[in-house]
């Protein structure tokens, strides 16, 4: 199924179940060169969702802001490389949603754990708003908050579950959004937790 939850965004519903050994095997792969961490924000509190990146470009925090980079600030080494069933998941998504000619370069990955969320904010970090993001919810279900262009915008809850994609761009690009604190309901192979990751032009 396809809802429109915006004007130029649609979740995608179980677009993703086919794929989903592959790119489960995509995460693990990309965990083991560069391990999920808590990041701290610019405010000095780490958070609750942990997360790590592949792709040319890997999104960061620390205590000077947010910002994209070409290697993993842990190690200095560059960022593992996206897994080509990420890669081929987020074209062919971007074009079902209208959005022919993504060329993905970056992939934030993010790991929740019960009570994780993730409180409203834009992404407005990379260069080019033009192109869509792509996000692919794996593991336990979770409620996605989608918000309007000002901060205090009522915002609609989107339940997301495991196999769901999210295609986001256009107006809806620099929406606030977030992530209600996630409930324990173990999804049966993957158990406490939820992987969502979001495939993006950054650079
Ligand atoms: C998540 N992640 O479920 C969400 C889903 C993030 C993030 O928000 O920044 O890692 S991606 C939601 C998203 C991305 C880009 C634009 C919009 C939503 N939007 O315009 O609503 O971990
Ligand atoms: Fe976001």
């Amino acid at each position: 199924g396809r809802e429109r939850i915006g004007a130029q965004s649609v979740v995608l519903r179980g677009y993703a179940l086919p794929a989903a050994r592959a790119l489960l095997a995509g995460v693990d792969a990309v965990r083991r060169e560069a391990p999920f961490r808590h990041m701290v924000t610019p405010g000095g509190l780490p958070m609750s969702v942990a997360l790590t990146n592949c792709g040319d470009f890997g999104w960061t925090s620390d205590e000077r802001g947010y910002r994209y980079t070409r290697e993993d600030p842990r190690t200095g080494l560059p960022w593992p490389a996206m897994p080509e069933a990420f890669d081929t998941l987020a074209r062919e998504a971007a074009r079902a949603a209208d959005f022919p000619g993504f060329a993905p370069d970056a992939c934030l990955v993010n790991r929740y754990q019960p009570g994780a969320r993730l409180s409203l904010h834009q992404d407005k970090d990379e260069r080019d708003y033009d192109a869509p993001i792509v996000s692919v919810s794996l593991g336990m279900p979770a409620v996605f908050l989608f918000g309007g262009h000002e901060r205090g915008d009522k915002a609609v809850h989107v339940p997301l579950f495991h196999g769901d994609v999210v295609v986001w761009g256009g107006v809806d690009r620099l929406r606030y959004h977030g992530v209600l604190p996630l409930k324990d309901r173990p999804h049966p192979t993957l158990g406490s937790v939820r992987i969502n990751f979001t495939i993006r032009k950054a650079g």
